[in-house]
Parts: structure tokens; C-alpha cells; sequence
């Protein structure tokens, strides 16, 4: 066996890939990381060893002190993740305070983790805790009809939300909590990390003005399937504009057929977005 054979590390090659074909990572844009559990890190032990001292992050996160992560290199590129996995990925341990990493594989020729890394922990820790510890991949993705939205309109998060919703039926039942909308903020910066963690307190994605949208969920299907329904939403939002030459939509979903969705399905969807 080797360590691309271990299931966790299989699906996260998977993800880097499918949202490669998506049109979603560019040059070395987005990426992704992935809380291990205790049967992951028991299958890639033999793999694992200290490669370097303990490294400061920039931010403390001690809900996730002592967790092990898979997570894309800084400057990478998801196309070659499949390529070349330990040149692009590394598996990171997190010290007990939180506020520092050592990498035990991978990140070949001195790499080290994404430059949204600190976005990554802060929102692994909200997440984390307030999913019982379900909650394991964090994925960012630059999706260009997400991102196009929040630069042909100025949108809040209630606005955003009521978009996507209105434009398909899949979409709120992706996301009954609506979608969070960062204004413009620097990448990789701990501004981005703490205003997006403080964001995911409430939804489950984020979309990040003139930039793209970063998710966290379960499992590495349910976060790349909720942004990929975004997507798609925001892709019908665009088409159906373009088809009325700019106009708006002549037929979106109302208030009421929403909440017929959400009743069908059993959904709670964020009353202060609806009217
Ligand atoms: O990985 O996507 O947000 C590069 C980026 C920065
Ligand atoms: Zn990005």
C-alpha cells in the first residue's frame, strides 16, 4: 500500500481534481484541507514522521490543539495534486494551544500549507464544535459565477441568498441557512480568517467578494456538492438575466414556493431572509 491508496487521502485527490474540471482552481487558486480522524491517522502512521519544528500559524485556534490535517500547499496547483501528491499536499499536526504546525508528510522541497491556512483553522475550530465534531473539510474554491454575482451587483448576505434560492429549487435545500457574503478583504489574510470563521458561525459557506467561496461540511461529497449547488444556482441566475438581455427574471421562485420546499423536505430555512 501507499499512503495514496488511504481512503481519506483518495477523496481529497478526488475533490482536488473534480473541482479542477469544474473551471474552479486556476494557476494555484483555492484549496482544500481535511481533518483527519482517529481510523485515518491509524491507516497513514506508517507514513507519518516529524519533518520539521514547530512552525507559528499567526492565529490560535485551541478548539482544533493536537488535530491532524491534509491540506494543499502554498502556491500549488489542485491540477497537480494528482499528479504529485507530496509535492503538493502535506499532512500537518497542530500543537495543543493551536497557534502552530509541524508537517509529518509531505511538502516536498520545503512547502508549507495553503496561503488561507489560517482561514482553514479558524474555521475548522467553529465548525467543528458547532457540529458535534462532525464537521472535517474546509474547500475554497474560485467559482466565476459565485464570484461574477458580487461583482455585477452589491450584494449583502440576505440579498445573495435570496438569489441563489430564487433561481432553483436545489438551492435551498442545500443551504435552508442562506449563504454568508464576505465584503472585499485581502487573501490570505487573519482579517479574511477571522470575519470568514466569525461568518460560518452562521452559514455553512461563505462567499468571498470578487474572489470565490469556501465551504465546510462532513464529508469531502458534502462540501464540494454545496458548492457546486451555489455554483449552479448562480450559473441559472446569470443565464436567465442574459436571456432577458440584463433584465431580471421573470419567474424566479417566490417567498411561498420556497417554503413549500423546505416543508416537503423537512428544512428550517433563516426566516430573516425570507419575506
Ligand atoms: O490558494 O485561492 O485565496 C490561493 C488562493 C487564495
Ligand atoms: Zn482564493
Amino acid at each position: 500500500m501507499s499512503i495514496e491508496q488511504a481512503n481519506c487521502i483518495r477523496r481529497f485527490m478526488r475533490i482536488c481534481e473534480d473541482g479542477y474540471k469544474k473551471g474552479w482552481h486556476e494557476a494555484n487558486g483555492g484549496n482544500l484541507s481535511y481533518r483527519m480522524d482517529a481510523e485515518d491517522i491509524a491507516v497513514c502512521k506508517p507514513y507519518l514522521s516529524v519533518k520539521t519544528p514547530w512552525i507559528s500559524i499567526g492565529v490560535s485556534a485551541p478548539g482544533i490543539g493536537g488535530e491532524v490535517f491534509v491540506v494543499t500547499g502554498a502556491g500549488k496547483y489542485m491540477r497537480k495534486v494528482g499528479i504529485d501528491l507530496s509535492d503538493n499536499v502535506g499532512i500537518v499536526e497542530i500543537n495543543s494551544a493551536g497557534d502552530a504546525y509541524r508537517v509529518i508528510w509531505g511538502f516536498e522541497d520545503a512547502g508549507r500549507p495553503t496561503s488561507e491556512f489560517e482561514s482553514h483553522l479558524l474555521i475548522h475550530e467553529v465548525c467543528s464544535e458547532l457540529s458535534g465534531d462532525a464537521d472535517r473539510v474546509v474547500y475554497h474554491a474560485h467559482t466565476p459565477y459565485l464570484a461574477a454575482l458580487t461583482t455585477a451587483f452589491q450584494v449583502d448576505s440576505r440579498v445573495l441568498s435570496r438569489v441563489l434560492w430564487k433561481s432553483n429549487t436545489e438551492c435551498i435545500i442545500a443551504a435552508p441557512e442562506g449563504v454568508g457574503l464576505l465584503e472585499f478583504t485581502q487573501p490570505g489574510s487573519i482579517e479574511l480568517a477571522q470575519k470568514t470563521a466569525e461568518l460560518m458561525k452562521d452559514f455553512r459557506a461563505v462567499v468571498w467578494e470578487g474572489h470565490g467561496v469556501v465551504a465546510c461540511s462532513e464529508t469531502f461529497d458534502d462540501t464540494f456538492g454545496l458548492i457546486d449547488t451555489l455554483e449552479k444556482a448562480a450559473t441559472i441566475y446569470a443565464i436567465t438575466r442574459a436571456m432577458r438581455g440584463g433584465d431580471e427574471a421573470a419567474n424566479l421562485l417566490s417567498d411561498d414556493q420556497l417554503r413549500v420546499i423546505c416543508e416537503g423536505y423537512g428544512l428550517e430555512p433563516n426566516e430573516d431572509f425570507l419575506s
